[in-house]
């Protein structure tokens, strides 16, 4: 090959390297000049037929012709990556950005904070107390009996140290009464742990919220309006609160609460059992034993308290047939809320 027609395959080169407008067409460059079967090797091979004076300046030529070249090539990639980098068509600003979803606020949790707004609007304020308890606190400062049934490991969670999961939210009147002096206007929701068989109204673990208002001249008729007042509000004028006589160890007299159904209105359907009623709670007038238990003069002040059932609550504000669905986290039914 002739000196000038290597120069001219310089120039070429040269240029279509400078003018590559893509990663693709660069490469294509590259393999026409630079690869085994590329113009260079050409020139290469075209020594064995030139005259010897000439070898070895066609040599030099093909030689500065394939470092210039890949030089070239070198900067003109660095280039086009950098403008990828800047201008490419990775990110599109004008379309909408992808929406990752909101969780929503679990029934259970929605209705503590529901009923919570209420008992705060009425004076009462927010207080907690431990998941697991000592059978003091659970049993014995609420005037349980050593031999009482609900004391059975058949009914209760025991741990290792003989502390125990609470079965309801009381022992944090026990804990609160301890520690402030009269009067007390306390709410505590919580968990709650009992070995109850799981059925459409019962699970082993539920949540209490638990009230107890102590002062100098508290009544049952208090304990009544508070609760139907408290009713009325969460579900509407148009619900019913029904008080029947019960027994619990830590209050004298005691009582079960019932709201009419809010899903039936009182007419009878699945949720309500076909009874028009659903238990929501107990309550009663605090026991003196109770008051004596925690350093209080029985003589000296009166009170009441109760304990709610919050799934009972969420299930009849939605209208859900079964607690299970509270529990088993499907989404589409968590979604609704
Ligand atoms: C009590 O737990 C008493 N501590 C309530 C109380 C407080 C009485 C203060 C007097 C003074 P009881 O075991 O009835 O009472 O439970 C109260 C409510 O919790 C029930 O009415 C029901 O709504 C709810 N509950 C009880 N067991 C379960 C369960 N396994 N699953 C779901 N909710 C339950």
């Amino acid at each position: 090959m002739q000196p000038d027609e290597i120069a001219r395959i310089h120039e070429e080169a040269l240029a279509e390297a400078r003018e590559a407008d893509s990663a693709d067409a660069l490469e294509a460059v590259r393999l026409k000049y630079l690869s085994r079967k590329g113009l260079v090797q050409d020139i290469m091979a075209s020594l064995k037929t030139a005259a010897p004076a000439d070898r070895p300046a066609i040599g030099q030529a093909a030689n500065r012709l394939r470092a210039e070249l890949l030089d070239a090539v070198n900067r003109r990639r660095e280039k086009l990556a950098e403008a990828a980098e800047t201008s490419g068509p990775a990110f599109d600003i004008t379309l909408p950005g992808r929406w990752p979803g909101l969780g929503s606020i679990h029934p259970v949790s929605g209705m503590i904070a529901q009923c919570a707004d209420i008992f705060r609007s009425m004076g009462f304020t927010v207080a907690d107390g431990p998941d697991i308890e000592t059978a003091f606190h659970n049993f014995d400062a609420l005037n349980h009996p050593p031999g009482h049934p609900a004391r059975d490991p058949r009914d209760t969670f025991y741990l290792e140290d003989g502390t125990l999961l609470r079965t309801h939210t009381s022992p944090v009147q026990v804990r609160y009464m301890q520690a402030h002096p009269p009067p007390v206007r306390i709410i505590a929701p919580g968990r709650t742990y009992r070995r109850d068989t799981p059925d459409a109204t019962h699970s082993s673990n539920f949540h209490q919220i638990e009230g107890l208002y102590v002062a100098d001249r508290v009544s049952l008729a208090d304990l009544k309006g508070d609760l139907t007042y408290f009713a009325s509000q969460l579900l509407g004028a148009r619900v019913q609160v029904r008080f029947r006589p019960h027994f619990f160890p830590f209050t004298e007299p005691s009582v079960e609460v019932d709201f009419s159904c809010h899903v039936c209105g009182g007419q009878g359907c699945r949720v309500c059992k076909q009874s028009g009623w659903i238990e929501i709670g107990g309550a009663g007038m605090v026991d003196p034993n109770v008051y004596t238990a925690v350093g209080y003069d029985p003589e000296a002040v009166t009170g009441y308290a109760f304990g709610l059932g919050v799934e009972r609550m969420a299930m009849i504000f939605h209208g859900i047939p079964d607690i299970r669905l509270l529990y088993e986290n499907d989404v589409r039914f968590l979604a609704q809320f």
